[in-house]
């Protein structure tokens, strides 16, 4: 079970973040209020929210997902893969700190969270634009130091692991229909999202709930079915800068 959810808000500046979309800009008063329900909803799953201020000089700072691995024992912080985010890490491991024993990828490794996705004790590590292999490498020999196993899985087109394939519990993934055949998941059940809501396969399960991006009709379905007690949220203005619901948080 998590007990805390770390958050930080957009500041202005984030209408500037780092997109490959073609959404438009988002709009900072609707991304706030988006944020504040977000956090409405980490509550309802039984979080408490330790909020860092915000980073007008790091657009992107919302997304703090990006910046660390957390988990029971220690808190991993990253380097990020993107130039322009390099140093939105420094104020997470500061308040990190207080929780955890902190441990780094370092430079020429690079990685972002949001391509590294647990499966109970097995940690997926996606090589991605943004996640190198010597990043990788190194976060797979901390993770043995704790006890955690790893994988690497190369992705293309997708920013990130987690942009299209999420592990819900009860060993099962739900992943986007055209990842399907991707190997590395064998052992798992999978619950496939249509490409074209390919948006929802971010989902994230939080003790008793999965948190679904708003608007993606035959996703809900899906999750409903498959007998989910779901949270909507509306996400529309993250979505114009290519990020999720899991990357607004780090669930720990
Ligand atoms: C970026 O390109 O880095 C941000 N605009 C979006 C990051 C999304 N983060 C995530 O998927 N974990």
């Amino acid at each position: 079970m998590f007990k805390y959810a770390l958050v930080r808000k957009p500041a202005e500046s984030m209408i500037h973040g780092i997109t490959r979309m073609d959404l438009g800009k988002p709009e900072f008063q609707k991304a706030l209020n988006q944020h504040d329900e977000y956090c409405k909803a980490l509550k309802k799953c039984g979080l408490a929210i330790v909020e860092i201020p915000a980073e007008p000089n790091f657009p992107d700072s919302v997304f703090v997902e990006d910046t660390a691995i957390v988990t029971e024992k220690c808190a991993i912080i990253t380097f990020p893969g993107h130039v322009n985010r390099r140093g939105e890490e420094l104020s997470v491991a500061s308040k990190l700190a207080e929780f955890r024993t902190l441990e780094y990828i370092k430079y020429p490794g690079t990685l972002d969270g949001g391509d590294i996705m647990r499966a109970e004790n097995h940690f997926f590590i996606g090589l991605s634009d943004r996640t190198n292999k010597e990043g990788a490498e190194q976060l797979m020999k901390l993770l043995a130091k704790y006890g955690h196993t790893s994988s690497m899985i190369a992705i293309d087109k997708m920013l990130h692991l987690k942009t299209g394939i999420n592990y819900v519990g009860n060993q099962t993934l739900v992943m986007i229909d055209s990842l399907l055949s991707m190997k590395g998941f064998d052992d798992y059940k999978k619950i496939s999202i249509p490409d074209e809501e390919s948006y929802a396969a971010n989902c994230l399960l939080i003790n008793d709930y999965l948190l679904v991006a708003k608007g993606f009709e035959s996703a809900k379905k899906t999750f409903v079915n498959a007998g989910f007690k779901i949270i909507e949220l509306e996400m529309s203005e993250y979505m114009k800068l290519d990020g999720g619901l899991s990357c607004l948080s780090l669930r720990f």
